[in-house]
C-alpha cells in the first residue's frame, strides 16, 4: 500500500524538484551576487529566455559559468551538425598569401583557398602544371615569390550586389592581384603589376566588374627603376592601375588593362562609385608632404614626417572617361603596360583632389552611390562627402591646383558633413536600416551612426549622428557587414577584424593571434551585441566581404571525366579508363594515369635516371567524396585530383632508386594500398 502511494506521487516530487531546480538556476544566471543588476527589461526579457531552458541546459550554463547575454550569444552562433552556414565571409588571410573561407554565424573556418603562396592539401604549387603556372604569373623580375601579403578582397559584382561567380584579392608585398573562380574555388591567375613593387588599394571592382581596381601606396619611380630619394618630387610617382577583367574567359586581360600615373604622394584606400556614382573611383592619400624619411640622417622618421599637413588629398578619378583615353591610344607604354600620364590626366579633366584631413585611410562610397565617407586616422570624425556637391563644383571648376597641375576642389564646396565618432577611426560599412558603422583603431571599438539624406526614412534617430559604440577587443581595423559595400547591404552580422588578441585566448607564445568578433546588428538604435571571437592563427588579415550563402553554386564534381581546372575545359591529355599507359620517346616518359578507388593504373612506372617524366593522372570518379591525392616522396610533388580533374606535372628523374608514390587521401577503407613503385634505375 505504501510502496503504492510512493510510486504514484514519485513523478509528481521529482517533477515538483525540477521546477524548483530550474527557477533558483534562473534567478542564480540572472543574477549573480556582487555582479551589478542588468536594466530590468534586459532582465526581464532575459529571465523570460532564460526559463524555457530545460534544467540540464541551465545546469550546463551555470557550470560553465555563463551568464544570460552569453546563453543568447551561444544560441544565436550555434549552428547544429549538418545545417549549413547563413553566411560566407572571404578574408583575407594576411601574410600566408591565402584566403580564408569562413562560415557565418558559427565562424568556423570552412578552406584555405591557396594564393599567392604554396598550398600543400590542394596541391597549389607542388608539380601541377597549371598552379605552377599561375604561380610563376606571380613572379617580379623573374624571382620566385612564395608568399604575399593580402589585404583586400573583392567578390566579383553584378549591378552593384556580389554575384557569387570570382574574388579577387591584391598582395600589398609585391603589387600583385589574383583572380579566384568560386565554381570550384581555385585561383585561375595572378597578375604582377608591371609599374609597381607594392600595393595597397586593391582589389576593388565596379559594379559590373568590368574593372578591378588596384591602387599604389609607397612612391616609387614607375618600374621601380632606380632614381635617388633627393630626386623625389621629380622622378618618384604614384599609381592607380585598372585591369581589364573578362568575365567569359574568368580572366583579367592585361592588355587592355591601364593605369593612371599619379604625384608621389601615397594612395591607399581605394573605393569605385556605384549607382549614381558608377564610372568614378575614389582614393585616398596620405604622405602629401613627401617626406622621404631619413630618421638616421637626422631627418623627420616618416611617421612625423608623413602627418604634418592637416589635410591630405581625396583623389577624384573619372574612370568612364580614363577608359575611354586609354581605349584610344592616350598612353605611354612603361615596362609594357598602358600608362595614362599624369599631364594627360588633368588636360583630359581625369582626375581631381579635394582635402581630406588628416592622415585619411578608409574610403566608403554609400550604398545609393551618394556619399563618401572618409576616416582620418589622426582625426576623430569622419568626413562625409556628397558625389553630387563633387560634380558641382567640378562644373565650376577649381581655383587651386597642386604642385603637380592637378585641380584641387574647395572643402567646403565638397564636403556635406563631419560626424564626431571617435578615436582613430579607419574603415566604414553600411545595413539595410540607414546606418554607417566606422571602425575606431584607437578606441577599439566600432561607432554606429546614422546616414541622413535619402537615407533617414530607414531610421528613427536624427541624421548623421552617432548612435552608440561597441566595444570590441581589441585594435580594430577593418570592418566587414553583410554585402555591407554593395547596394544592398543585408544588416544582420558585422564581423570586426581586430589586430592581435591581447587577453582573449590560451597563450600561444608572443606571436598573438588575431580575432575576429562577430557582432549581432539586426536591432535598431544602441542594441548591439557581441556574439563570438574568432582567433586566426595565420596572418594578418586585413578585410573581408560576407555574402549570402545561396548566392554561390560552387560544383560538386568537375562537370567531365578529365576537367583542367586552370582552362575549365576538358584536357586534351584527359585518360579515360583502358587507354592508360606508358610511352617512351628518346629520353622522354610520358604516363597517362588514372586514378580510382582504390587504385592507380599504371602501379609500376620504372625509368631511366636522367629521363624527362611528363605524368597525366585523371581522377575518374563522379562521386562527390572521391578525392584523391598523389604524393611523390623525395621529387617534391603532391597533388589534389578532385573528382573528374586531370592534373599534368613534369620533372627530370634525376635521383635513381625505389619511390613509392601513393594517396594522400583517406579515400577508401582500402585507402592505404592506393599506391606504386616509380623505379628510377641507375
Ligand atoms: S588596410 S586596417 Cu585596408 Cu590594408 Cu585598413
Ligand atoms: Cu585515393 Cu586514398
Amino acid at each position: 500500500m505504501q510502496s503504492q502511494s510512493l510510486q504514484r506521487y514519485l513523478p509528481i516530487l521529482v517533477a515538483a524538484l525540477i521546477v524548483i531546480v530550474v527557477l533558483l538556476a534562473v534567478v542564480l544566471i540572472v543574477r549573480q551576487p556582487g555582479e551589478p543588476a542588468a536594466t530590468p527589461e534586459a532582465t526581464t526579457a532575459v529571465a523570460e529566455e532564460a526559463a524555457g531552458l530545460s534544467g540540464d541546459a541551465m545546469a550546463v550554463a551555470q557550470e560553465r559559468g555563463l551568464t544570460p547575454d552569453d546563453v543568447i550569444a551561444a544560441l544565436k552562433t550555434y549552428i547544429p551538425t549538418g545545417k549549413p552556414d547563413e553566411y560566407i565571409m572571404f578574408s583575407s588571410g594576411g601574410h600566408s598569401g591565402q584566403v580564408l573561407v569562413i562560415g557565418l554565424p558559427s565562424m568556423r573556418l570552412l578552406k584555405v583557398i591557396g594564393v599567392f603562396t604554396p598550398e600543400p592539401w590542394q596541391g597549389w604549387g607542388y608539380g601541377a602544371e597549371e598552379t605552377m603556372k599561375v604561380l610563376e604569373e606571380g613572379r617580379v623580375d623573374g624571382k620566385e615569390i612564395t608568399w604575399g601579403d593580402t589585404h583586400h578582397p573583392a567578390l566579383s559584382e553584378t549591378a552593384g550586389d556580389y554575384d557569387g561567380q570570382f574574388l579577387f584579392i591584391n598582395d600589398k608585398a609585391n603589387a600583385r592581384v589574383a583572380v579566384i573562380d568560386l565554381r570550384d574555388f581555385e585561383t585561375k591567375q595572378i597578375v604582377k603589376n608591371p609599374i609597381a613593387i607594392n600595393d595597397h588599394g586593391g582589389a576593388m571592382v565596379t559594379p559590373n566588374t568590368e574593372w578591378v581596381i588596384e591602387g599604389g601606396q609607397y612612391a616609387t619611380p614607375l618600374a621601380w627603376e632606380y632614381a635617388s630619394l633627393d630626386d623625389y618630387a621629380d622622378a618618384y610617382r604614384g599609381m592607380v592601375t585598372f585591369w581589364k577583367f573578362d568575365r567569359d574567359k574568368g580572366r583579367i586581360i592585361p592588355e587592355e588593362s591601364f593605369a593612371m600615373e599619379l604625384p608621389p604622394y601615397w594612395q591607399d584606400l581605394c573605393d569605385a562609385g556605384k549607382k549614381v556614382s558608377e564610372g568614378w573611383v575614389f582614393c585616398n592619400s596620405f604622405n602629401t608632404e613627401m617626406s622621404t624619411g631619413g630618421v638616421e640622417e637626422g631627418n623627420p622618421p616618416f611617421e612625423a614626417g608623413a602627418s604634418q599637413r592637416d589635410m591630405d588629398y581625396l583623389h577624384i578619378i573619372n574612370l568612364k572617361k580614363a577608359a575611354e583615353v586609354a581605349a584610344a591610344g592616350q598612353v605611354k607604354q612603361i615596362n609594357g603596360f598602358n600608362v595614362i600620364t599624369l599631364d594627360t590626366a588633368i588636360a583630359e579633366g581625369l582626375l581631381y583632389f579635394a582635402p581630406e584631413p588628416k592622415s585619411p585611410h578608409g574610403v566608403d562610397v554609400t550604398p545609393g552611390g551618394d556619399y563618401l565617407v572618409i576616416a582620418g586616422k589622426l582625426d576623430p570624425h569622419v568626413t562625409v562627402y556628397s558625389f553630387e556637391k563633387i560634380q558641382k563644383a567640378i562644373e565650376s571648376g577649381a581655383a587651386e591646383k597642386d604642385q603637380y597641375g592637378v585641380p584641387i576642389l574647395s572643402f567646403d564646396d565638397v564636403v556635406e558633413t563631419q560626424i564626431e565618432v571617435g578615436l582613430g577611426p579607419l574603415h566604414t560599412q553600411f545595413d539595410d536600416k540607414g546606418y554607417a558603422y566606422t571602425s575606431l583603431f584607437l578606441d577599439s571599438a566600432v561607432a554606429r551612426w546614422t546616414l541622413g539624406g535619402p537615407y533617414q526614412e530607414l531610421h528613427d534617430d536624427p541624421a548623421w549622428s552617432l548612435v552608440t559604440k561597441i566595444p570590441v577587443h581589441y585594435n580594430v581595423g577593418h570592418i566587414a557587414a553583410a554585402e555591407g559595400d554593395t547596394v544592398s547591404p543585408d544588416g544582420k552580422y558585422l564581423v570586426s577584424l581586430n589586430k592581435w588578441s591581447v587577453d582573449r585566448f590560451v597563450s600561444v607564445g608572443p606571436l598573438l593571434p588575431q580575432n575576429f568578433q562577430l557582432i549581432d546588428i539586426s536591432q535598431p538604435g544602441d542594441q548591439l551585441q557581441l556574439l563570438y571571437d574568432m582567433p586566426i592563427g595565420i596572418g594578418e588579415p586585413h578585410y573581408a566581404q560576407i555574402i549570402k550563402a545561396d548566392k554561390l553554386q560552387p560544383w560538386d564534381v568537375y562537370p567531365e571525366i578529365g576537367w583542367n581546372p586552370h582552362t575549365q575545359s576538358k584536357d586534351p591529355n584527359a585518360v579515360e579508363a583502358g587507354q592508360e599507359r606508358v610511352e617512351r620517346n628518346g629520353n622522354t616518359v610520358e604516363i597517362w594515369m588514372t586514378a580510382v578507388r582504390s587504385h592507380y593504373n599504371p602501379e609500376r612506372i620504372e625509368v631511366k635516371k636522367g629521363d624527362r617524366v611528363i605524368w597525366h593522372i585523371t581522377n575518374i570518379e563522379r562521386a562527390k567524396d572521391a578525392t584523391h591525392g598523389f604524393a611523390l616522396p623525395g621529387y617534391n610533388i603532391n597533388l589534389s585530383l578532385e573528382p573528374g580533374e586531370t592534373v599534368t606535372f613534369e620533372f627530370t628523374a634525376d635521383q635513381d632508386g625505389v619511390y613509392t608514390f601513393y594517396c594522400t587521401e583517406f579515400c577508401s577503407a582500402l585507402h592505404l594500398e592506393m599506391t606504386g613503385y616509380f623505379l628510377v634505375q641507375p
